[in-house]
């Protein structure tokens, strides 16, 4: 098996902790996994992505399949060594980025045809594509090609995405067995916000020999009650020894309300998108560090801390790199911020592992409810 979950607990309130195996390590669940789209961080070095405790890095087919190409990868023998990263990668398919395609795309049953962003050139992403890309990318773990709708599409649209979203899963794990490379391939439960489509969306993947599965199309309009009534809905469906995965998600509260229901990964560019807006989340709060008020202030970023910018900087002089736009200020932030959602993520596993989730629930959501939530 290409990647391993060992279930070490699931708590009273039905959340979980467990191990994934790959064959770059074994890693803790719940994790959170940064993002590293096009195999890099704009603000951050890997040593520095390293040093925040992330495990597995996130990174994006349709992306990298533009630029740099799947010849580069085959040169240098996949993402690992290119972009100097010892850890596990998980590759996203492209389906989330055909959503946002400009207009002159067009979506079949083979896939998805549209203009190279870079150069004009004609290009097809379909499920064999997207496959071969990922396997020439070397990721640990690679995702089927489905369809991500926004969540206020009506229900025959939502029904129509989901059904070929099935069977480019089917042509998926072909592709995969075609060509053995000890990668995993993870099936991508969608159906909206519709409760029955969740279900039959989950019963039709988890027949199939998938290692592990992700719950797609959410957090693209939908409002948090239906979020949540949604993955609990997918997580109630899915086998209790395969990870789990919510794609795209989120805020540390929305990371809270998710792991209760049951998930155990997740990937977001929120640290480091809020890091270069100026916002740091601490366990006291967001800190919005251009505020005047931090302007003298002397103390660190977040005295709880245990990173280097935190042990290091004052507020004062962070306020003073991000209000002139030095790229400085926006690596610290990323620095701090990504480091934050891993303690967040260490706090929520003791937690589990106790069998007391309900209560590091409770006082995290307090400790860090904002209104930028
Ligand atoms: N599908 C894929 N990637 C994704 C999503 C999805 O639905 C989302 C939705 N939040 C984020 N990333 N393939
Ligand atoms: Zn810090």
């Amino acid at each position: 098996m290409a990647v391993r979950f060992e279930l070490l607990n699931t708590d009273p309130t039905g959340a979980r902790t467990g191990i994934l195996h790959t064959r770059k390590g074994s890693f803790p669940t719940p994790m959170f996994m940064p993002v590293a789209t096009h195999a890099g961080f704009r603000h951050l070095a890997m040593e520095e992505v390293k040093e925040t405790g992330a495990k597995v890095l996130l990174a994006n087919t349709y992306h990298l399949m533009l630029r740099p190409g799947p010849e580069v990868f085959e040169r240098f023998g996949g993402i690992h060594p290119f972009m100097g990263w010892d850890g596990a990668v998980l590759t996203d398919s492209g389906g989330f980025q055909i959503f946002s395609l400009p207009e002159d795309r067009l979506i079949t049953e083979k896939g998805a045809h549209f203009r190279s962003f870079y150069d004009n050139s004609r290009r097809l992403l379909s499920p064999e594509s997207s496959i071969a890309m990922q396997q020439a990318i070397n990721s640990e773990i690679m995702m089927v090609l489905d369809v991500c709708i926004d969540s206020r599409t009506d229900e025959a649209g939502t029904r129509e995405a989901m059904e070929r979203t099935h069977r480019w899963a089917v042509r998926s794990l072909a592709a995969k067995e075609a060509k053995p490379t000890g990668q995993a391939l993870f099936g991508i439960v969608q159906g909206g916000v519709h409760p029955h489509l969740r279900d039959e969306s989950a019963a039709f993947l988890t027949k199939l020999p998938f290692d592990g599965f992700a719950i797609g199309g959410l957090a693209v309009g939908e409002t948090k009650v239906e979020r949540d009534t949604m993955t609990e809905r997918a997580t109630a469906s899915l086998p209790q020894d395969k990870p789990r995965y919510l794609m795209g998600v989120g805020t540390p509260t929305d990371l809270l309300e998710a792991v209760l229901r049951g998930v155990d990964m997740f990937d977001c560019i929120i640290p480091t998108k809020m890091a270069q807006q100026g916002y740091a989340y601490t366990f006291q709060g967001l800190v919005r560090i251009t505020r005047t008020v931090y302007q003298l202030d002397d103390g660190p970023l977040d005295p709880e801390c245990d990173c280097y910018v935190c042990k290091k900087y004052t507020r004062g002089y962070l306020q003073h790199l991000m209000r002139g736009k030095h790229h400085l200020g926006s690596r610290f932030l990323s620095v701090h911020n990504v480091r934050h959602y891993q303690r967040l993520m260490e706090r929520v596993r003791e937690g589990i592992l106790r069998n007391g989730y309900a209560q590091t629930y409770r006082e995290l959501k307090a400790a860090i409810a904002t209104p930028k939530d």
